[in-house]
């Protein structure tokens, strides 16, 4: 049969889970090869199946796959000569490319698991699975795994089937959650939400509630306004301090205090005052200090290591405090997206069309930063969240036009979840280019007629 469930099948996915943790048991392994995604939630993940391995005393090596090159050449640098299904590869996170990864599988011996939550590539059949594969993947059942369940929250559920005792590493989990679903904790839906309320039973994390500015929990009032991305404050994001420290006078309250030592009617004052409202759950890991305590900024601390530095994301997410290093990595980081924010939503769209929207960039924010821009505001809303925002420009070492395409929930809400991939998918069809990605987020980098062309047409793409 084909899966193209729209309807959620929780029993049927549950029986996919018991049934690979069955084999991963029964199998008795003598080596298990790990591969994770390079973001926050892979690195939870990875994290996660580390202690599950170390636990049952299996020999494992672990990799990560930043899905850059092909399947094929990744795995031709990994896999050993010597071939026997007492060796296991689990992925995690790296997303379920199965029309690449099935002809690959099917020519090993080892044994291969699959948990992912991003949508897999084509409509496959079942019966097309290799007997040497246990695949594991929810949203063939019917459920989103932005919305329901982040990829540590499957591996967490498929450790703990395997080792009950698993469970003391649920913060990783709770990273993994922050750091995919981008909310804050009450407005997790089902799995996630389960899991995260079993944690929370088993005091592994805490729950608070509280002004919710992403991206600056552990900061001053001052400085959460200033450089919170989540939501991004339009009066306040990348404002000057000075602009800011009066308006918190004009309302008495020290500038200094710390954001999560508000009282109730200090947090309702400002509300009020600057008209937005921003009151919600977030979750605190009990066992680390300073920035690593809040969930949401660990897991962004991770997704900006993972970048720039990849072994500093590895370790960090060990450590009790965060290192000077990585600390400024984050400050700068968090400077410069609130700062681009700014610009950007001071800026009217350079080109609109009925369906689109195109802002070009160049000069005004760095090429480096405008995937994440891009990203953050379509999450923050800056724009249309009817409309389809292609963000870019000239990119000069490639000499093509770069575009971060992006689009809000509630475009994909009206638009039969018609995401950006597909979008991507019909431009390169007519037009050529190069790119990828998923329903939210992805990107393209095309000839210059080709760019003007798409301006012109951009709503028979869309
Ligand atoms: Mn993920």
């Amino acid at each position: 049969m084909i899966y193209m469930a729209n309807t959620q099948n929780k029993t049927k996915f549950l029986e996919d889970l018991s049934n690979a943790v069955d084999q991963f048991i029964d199998r008795s392994f003598t080596h298990v090869i790990t591969i994770s995604h390079n973001d926050a939630d892979g690195i939870s993940c990875l994290h996660i199946i580390q202690n599950l391995l170390y636990k049952m005393h299996l020999n494992y090596d672990y990799f990560i796959y930043n899905r850059s090159v092909s399947w094929e050449n990744y795995l031709n640098g990994i896999f050993s000569s010597r071939q026997t299904d007492k060796n296991a590869f689990i992925f995690t996170d790296v997303g379920s490319n199965l029309k690449e990864l099935i002809p690959i599988i099917k020519n090993r011996k080892e044994i291969f698991f699959i948990l992912d939550h991003h949508e897999v590539d084509y409509d496959f059949h079942t019966d097309e699975l290799p007997e040497n594969l246990f695949f594991i993947n929810p949203t063939i059942y019917g459920y989103d795994g932005l919305e329901h369940i982040a990829g540590a929250t499957l591996t967490h559920m498929f450790a703990k089937q395997v080792k009950p005792s698993i469970i003391k590493h649920g913060w990783l989990t709770v990273i993994g959650i922050a750091g995919d679903s981008l909310k804050p904790m009450d407005k997790l839906q089902s799995f996630n939400r389960e899991v995260y309320e079993e944690l929370l039973e088993e005091d592994l994390v805490e729950d608070k509630e509280g002004l919710i500015l992403f991206g600056s929990m552990h900061e001053s009032i001052k400085n959460g306004l200033k450089y919170s991305i989540l939501p991004f404050l339009n009066q306040f994001g990348g404002e000057s301090d000075q602009k800011i420290t009066s308006f918190l006078d004009s309302l008495h309250i020290n500038p200094k205090s710390n954001l999560i030592d508000l009282s109730q009617s200090e947090i309702e004052l400002i509300q009020e005052k600057a008209g937005f409202n921003s009151f919600g759950h977030f979750a605190i890991l009990p066992h680390k200090l300073g920035l690593l305590r809040f969930a949401f900024e660990h897991a962004l601390l991770l997704n900006i290591l993972c970048f720039k530095n990849i072994s500093a994301a590895l370790s960090i997410i060990q450590l009790k405090s965060i290192t000077r290093y990585a600390k400024g990595m984050y400050s700068e980081y968090i400077q410069n997206l609130s700062r681009n924010l700014r610009t950007l939503s001071n800026e009217i769209p350079h080109h609109e069309t009925e369906k689109a929207i195109f802002m070009e960039v160049k000069g005004k924010i760095p090429p480096s930063s405008w995937s994440d821009t891009a990203s953050f505001s379509a999450v923050n809303e800056l724009f249309n969240p009817r409309k389809v925002l292609f963000l870019g420009g000239p990119e000069k070492i490639s000499g093509t036009i770069k575009l971060s395409i992006r689009c809000s929930r509630n475009y994909l809400d009206n638009n039969k979840n018609r995401g950006v991939n597909k979008i991507i998918t019909s431009i390169k069809k007519e037009l050529g280019g190069v790119g990828g990605g998923h329903k939210l987020a992805g990107g393209i980098r095309l000839s210059n007629p080709s760019y003007n062309i798409l301006k012109k047409r951009a709503d028979e793409f869309i």
